[in-house]
């Protein structure tokens, strides 16, 4: 566990017990009640989630709750064991989020707390979406949490079928990039070791294997998994609430449910070229400061693309981002 990581835990610790402490002194004091804190609460991890309910769970007991706050697996609570209620949520170091797909300005946040955010794709059933995946990694940034692209279905790939071109934009900006398969198990190995002692949470399209590789890692799990439809070449959202899992080398892994398509929770349109990040060397010599790297005359990155420095689908895809009609979402 890093320094950055170690500061975190012990600072979420801390807040709890302060706000143990301070509920504590309210009621010896005999004082007017918080509003929305009940006469016992108590701190908890939230391991699982769905409609209007969730798990708590303290020091290895599960307790079922409900809750009207828009919690998230991973998320730090103070929680009334009696009412079984959730209070309050406390604040989080990192938090994947995306606006609500019918209604954009209501934030959904798929996980908090978690140090890495394995976007799951597959090669093949369902296709390969490299757009979903440069998304992803803006959402990721934003979240403060570090990003994993997992190319799993890798055993699906025909003799002379070589994806390696095809993701290696993704490599040379940094990201990792681990090749797995939950069918025959390969590069399940890296993916652990890769996971190890972290909060993850897998999250991608419906379908491409987040439930089955995390069967595979540890078949204990008995995580529900689905098909993917023949006529549609898509998944069958077989995942409908969010939950932890434990592996026994610490990693802490969050299965979400499968989605159609990612918005981008608090990026506006101009912010997007930030987060393309091969294109910074390059944006120094723009002509003007605040290129945007489209129509501008004397533009150094649309120089770079032309000259190959820069992968074309990248640039696409920026192109395609930074002018969706919604700011954000795009359709699968
Ligand atoms: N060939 C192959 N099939 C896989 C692999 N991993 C998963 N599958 C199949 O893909 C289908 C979907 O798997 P799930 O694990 O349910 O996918 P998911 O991402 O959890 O889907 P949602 O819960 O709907 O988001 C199932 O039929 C799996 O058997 C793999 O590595 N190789
Ligand atoms: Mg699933
Ligand atoms: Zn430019």
């Amino acid at each position: 566990m890093g320094r950055e990581e170690r500061k975190t835990k012990k600072h979420l610790q801390q807040h709890e017990q302060d706000e143990v402490r301070k509920l504590a002194k309210k009621k010896k004091a005999g004082g007017k009640r918080a509003p929305e804190i009940s006469d016992a609460t108590s701190a908890g991890l939230v391991i699982e989630t769905g409609a209007g309910r969730c798990i708590v769970r303290t020091e290895g007991t599960d307790l079922k709750c409900r809750s009207r706050l828009d919690i998230a697996v991973g998320d730090r609570v103070m929680y009334s064991p009696e009412r079984r209620q959730v209070e309050k949520i406390l604040p989080r170091a990192t938090v994947l989020s995306r606006p609500d797909p019918h209604n954009a300005r209501l934030e959904r946040v798929i996980a908090a707390n978690i140090d890495i955010v394995a976007n799951v794709v597959s090669l093949k059933s369902p296709p390969l979406s490299l757009g979903l995946i440069d998304r992803y990694l803006i959402a990721i940034e934003q979240s403060g949490a570090q990003p994993l692209i997992c190319v799993n279905k890798v055993d699906l790939i025909e003799p002379g079928e070589d994806f390696t071109a095809v993701l290696q934009p993704y490599t040379e900006i940094g990201v990792p990039v681990i090749q797995c398969s939950a069918a025959n198990g390969l590069g399940l190995d890296p993916l652990r070791e890769a996971l190890a002692g972290k909060l993850c949470v897998f999250t991608g399209h419906s379908g491409v294997g987040k439930s089955s590789l995390l069967n595979a890692l540890n078949p204990a799990f008995e995580a529900v998994t689905g098909d993917v439809s023949r006529s549609y070449n898509k998944g069958r959202h077989t995942t409908t609430g969010s939950k932890l899992y434990e592996l026994p080398n610490g990693a802490v892994i969050i299965d979400t449910p499968g989605i159609r398509e990612l918005g981008l929770w608090n990026v506006s349109l101009a912010e997007v070229r930030h987060y393309f990040h091969e294109f910074d060397d390059f944006a120094q010599g723009c002509a003007f400061s605040n290129c945007t790297h489209t129509h501008e005359p004397r533009c150094a990155v649309k120089a770079a693309v032309e000259a190959g420095q820069i992968a074309n689908v990248r640039y696409n895809s920026y192109l395609r981002i930074s002018s969706s009609s919604d700011g954000d979402a795009e359709q699968q």
